[in-house]
């Protein structure tokens, strides 16, 4: 007998939300802030795999919840973007239009999949009533000096036509192309805003170590960042008054210096390049200027370079050291100039083997066919001799402090980041250009600052925003001067720095109380951090990077209330089509959910993907593992038709509810889902061997844990045993500690000292019972059969023992 899915979720639909079910309580001292990672309302809707984060977090919401917390679930749209304006020019329509149609088709599909989500709370990134406070945002960013123009080397993507941070752009073969769509992507310098990210390089770091969050991601976010502890050391440049710093993380090996490398670009170069060299070096610089920065750092690649004709001195032996000029250094990172120890660095012993320079080995190795970058004892080395490497480096630091040879420096791979994009549809940067140059902000009082109303939004081409065509809106008068606007527009991920904090200000859709208000201090004190926050992977140096710094920025000045936005994250896996490969439009391997609800129900859909395995993990769609499922929530439903129910407890479920009561909450709290969803189903399997009627309380206590799974049904069996609706407003069961002493104990048996069989009886078992129940064993009846039987011994609890001739 099967159930009408039909007609059972579209009726609980409807009663959640004529009901507000899952509107956001403020009444109890627990909360939970439990986060998606908001959509992109993309064209094409949803898959099979979008929902299944979505899933895990609505099952733990609703678990807390039932335990009473008071839970903000929120969900919302990361609205601005790429792929609506290129759709917009496209088909000359609005982006705007274009995306709330999106939306509006977004959201029916998470309807029908019954999340328990507050949609009172929605957000979207590219409404005005939502901007308004990114672009406060980015003002206190300005007002506290970390966001500036500068004039930058910058990501220009033709395809997109716009610049791209260095987050967005991915390598391949040593060229650099659009994380979005592919396109090729050339460095190109610009007048951009950058937002100094590399302020916050140490708090970023610092505060991983407090995060429950996958190792992977705090270990990306750490490369990403790349902190390196090290020295400048001032050289003294023969013959000239000008000295060359330079930055290593290696001065222990000072006395093993083949050469000094510059930069092509570095500042320097033209002034400590002799004359006789000037002519080589120049067309060596010219030739760098073909190559990409990752062509240049390309290990595979050979190293070149050019001698330019000049020394430096090394301060601790006044030996003289040849400089030469490489674009295997980059300008912009430490000084832009390296000392090269070949001995020990695996691009500075191909360099040097290539133009015939010395490799002195100043760390002891038997090996000297290649670099030694291992740990050893240093020699040739003078005061340093038979030091190991940290020992070394603390001494020969000291001496650079003491003798004015150098600074202790700190470096970061993290850049600052890039903050404009010449595009359309996203926020317009509240400033003005006044005439003389100056910088000044829209008031307050005047944000948002809409985005105008136009048909002609294509870039111009010339790398200038589509904005900049809109003479009226760029032009204006402020406080009585003339100005002009911005016609940059920020990138994406402005809006998804701060949206976690919008939903928690959010008092009906894209209407927001001020964040920089008391009100809004209480708020955020009531639901910071994010408990649970559940997404992709793909955003570990994107976006979970930028909300952190500007959560960080937030909370310096006073509006937030904790150091961090999400304490526990979780990456969850993908559903992979059936042959395992990855689901895509453009493959047309994708499940779309929509028919999954027709045909299978929507809690069904919700406890296969939860089913599948760890959260965590990737699996393949399996169209039987579904049915599988479904077959499963049938077999729930018929219990309700087969079973009698009974006021009292004849005890027999006893230990098996209280265990699945215990586990299902561990499990659910520890986000294993796929095993707990096994415990209700050891449940139902108890029932099923039951003869007699089963204690009501039980049945109860199963369908509250069921509604985090499959609230529809849920709901509807508890309205057919008589409750008030709606079960995902009760309470979670708890259970009794002591119905889980399991009273039953394994008895070995042993003929002469052997083990031959083991029997489980009940603890206390008498003597006699005992040797009854052994004997009883065929394989001991057998055994004992043909030999006399000298000794009979039987320890309750323990052992059954006979000595036989
Ligand atoms: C001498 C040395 C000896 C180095 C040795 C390494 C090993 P991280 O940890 O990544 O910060 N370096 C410095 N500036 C550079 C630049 N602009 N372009 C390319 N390479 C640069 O690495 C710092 C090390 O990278 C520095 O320490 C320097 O080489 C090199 F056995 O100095 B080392």
């Amino acid at each position: 007998m099967e159930y009408s899915h039909k007609k059972i979720e579209k009726k609980w639909q409807k009663y959640w939300e004529e009901n507000n079910t899952y509107k956001t309580t403020q009444e109890s001292d627990k909360k939970a802030y439990i986060l998606d990672m908001f959509p992109y309302p993309s064209g094409s809707g949803l898959h099979v795999g979008h929902p299944k984060g979505y899933i895990a977090t609505d099952v733990f919401a609703r678990m807390r919840k039932l335990q009473g917390y008071d839970v903000l679930h929120p969900i919302g749209y990361d609205a601005f973007g790429l792929p609506a304006e290129q759709y917009a020019i496209k088909t000359g329509n609005d982006p705007r239009e274009f995306t709330e149609q999106n939306i509006n088709i977004f959201r029916e599909q998470l309807k029908i999949l019954g999340f328990s989500y507050d949609y009172n709370k929605e957000v979207n990134t590219s409404h005005p009533g939502y901007y308004k406070t990114t672009q406060w945002i980015f003002q206190q960013l300005y007002k506290q000096n970390l966001a500036e123009i500068r004039y930058a080397n910058v990501n220009w993507c033709e395809g997109l036509g716009t610049v791209l941070a260095n987050e967005e752009v991915v390598v391949k073969n040593g060229k650099m192309y659009s994380d979005i769509g592919d396109f090729e992507v050339i460095k190109k310098p610009m007048k951009q805003w950058v937002l100094k990210i590399t302020h916050y390089a140490d708090k970023l770091l610092e505060g991983l170590d407090e995060l429950d969050w996958p190792n992977s991601v705090k270990e990306l976010q750490k490369n990403w960042i790349g902190r390196s502890e090290g020295v400048i050391i001032n050289f003294k440049i023969k013959g000239s008054s000008k000295t060359l710093p330079v930055f290593t993380t290696r001065p222990d090996t000072i006395f093993g210096i083949s050469y000094l490398v510059l930069a092509p670009e570095h500042e320097l170069l033209k002034e400590l390049c002799s004359n006789e060299f000037k002519k080589d070096v120049e067309e060596y610089v010219q030739l760098a200027k073909t190559k990409t920065d990752i062509q240049r750092q390309d290990d595979s690649k050979e190293k070149t370079g050019a001698f330019i004709g000049s020394y430096a001195i090394n301060p601790f032996n006044n030996e003289e050291i040849p400089l030469w000029v490489a674009d295997y250094v980059l300008n912009d990172y430490g000084t832009g100039a390296v000392m090269g120890v070949a001995a020990h660095d695996n691009r500075d012993f191909e360099f040097a083997k290539k133009y015939n320079l010395p490799i002195k080995f100043v760390i002891e190795t038997k090996d000297t066919s290649k670099a030694f970058i291992g740990e050893g004892k240093h020699i040739n080395s003078d005061f340093l001799n038979g030091l190991l490497k940290d020992e070394a480096k603390d001494l020969i630091t000291k001496k650079i402090l003491e003798n004015n040879f150098g600074q202790i420096k700190v470096n970061y791979k993290l850049r600052d980041w890039l903050f404009s994009r010449q595009r359309f549809y996203g926020e317009p940067f509240p400033v003005v250009f006044l005439e003389d140059g100056q910088i000044a902000l829209v008031d307050e009082k005047d944000l948002p600052l809409e985005l105008p109303k136009t048909d002609y939004i294509k870039p111009s081409g010339t790398g200038e925003s589509p904005l900049a065509n809109i003479s009226e809106w760029v032009n204006i008068e402020f406080n009585g001067k003339p100005a002009k606007r911005e016609t940059n527009t920020m990138p994406q991920w402005a809006g998804s720095c701060w949206y976690y904090l919008a939903y928690i200000l959010t008092t009906s859709p894209n209407n927001l109380i001020d964040i920089n208000s008391q009100e809004a201090k209480k708020l955020f004190e009531k639901w910071l951090p994010v408990d649970l926050y559940v997404g992709g992977q793909e955003h570990a140096t994107l976006h979970l990077l930028y909300a952190r710094f500007w959560h960080k920025v937030l909370y310096d000045i006073g509006i937030v209330t904790t150091k961090e936005p999400f304490q526990k994250l979780i990456n969850q896996g993908m559903i992979l089509a059936d042959n395992g490969e990855k689901m895509s439009k453009s493959k047309g391997n994708t499940i779309n959910p929509d028919e999954i609800v027709e045909s299978h129900g929507a809690d069904t859909l919700r406890l296969y993907e939860m089913f599948m395995g760890p959260i965590e993990a990737s699996f393949p769609w399996a169209f039987n593992g579904l049915d599988g499922s479904r077959k499963w929530l049938d077999r729930v439903y018929r219990i309700f038709e087969k079973f009698e129910f009974s006021q009292t407890n004849n005890h027999n479920l006893d230990f098996v509810y209280n265990e699945v009561v215990k586990k299902v909450t561990t499990m659910i709290e520890e986000c294993k889902l796929n095993t707990a969803v096994s415990q209700l189903m050891v449940f139902v399997n108890a029932i099923y061997k039951e003869t007699q009627p089963i204690y009501i309380e039980y049945i109860k206590g199963f369908l509250i844990m069921l509604s985090t799974y499959a609230p529809h049904l849920a709901e509807e069996l508890w309205e057919k045993i008589g409750q008030k609706a709606s079960v995902c407003l009760q309470q979670w069961p708890s259970y009794d500690e002591t119905k889980l002493v399991n009273d039953n104990t394994i008895i070995a048996v042993q003929i002469n000292g052997k083990l031959r069989a083991t029997f489980e009886t009940k603890k206390g078992t008498s003597k006699e019972e005992l040797l009854t129940k052994a004997k009883s064993i065929e394989k001991i009846s057998e055994s004992l059969k043909n030999s006399t039987v000298l000794k009979e011994i039987a320890v309750i609890d323990k052992i059954v023992s006979f000595v036989t001739k």
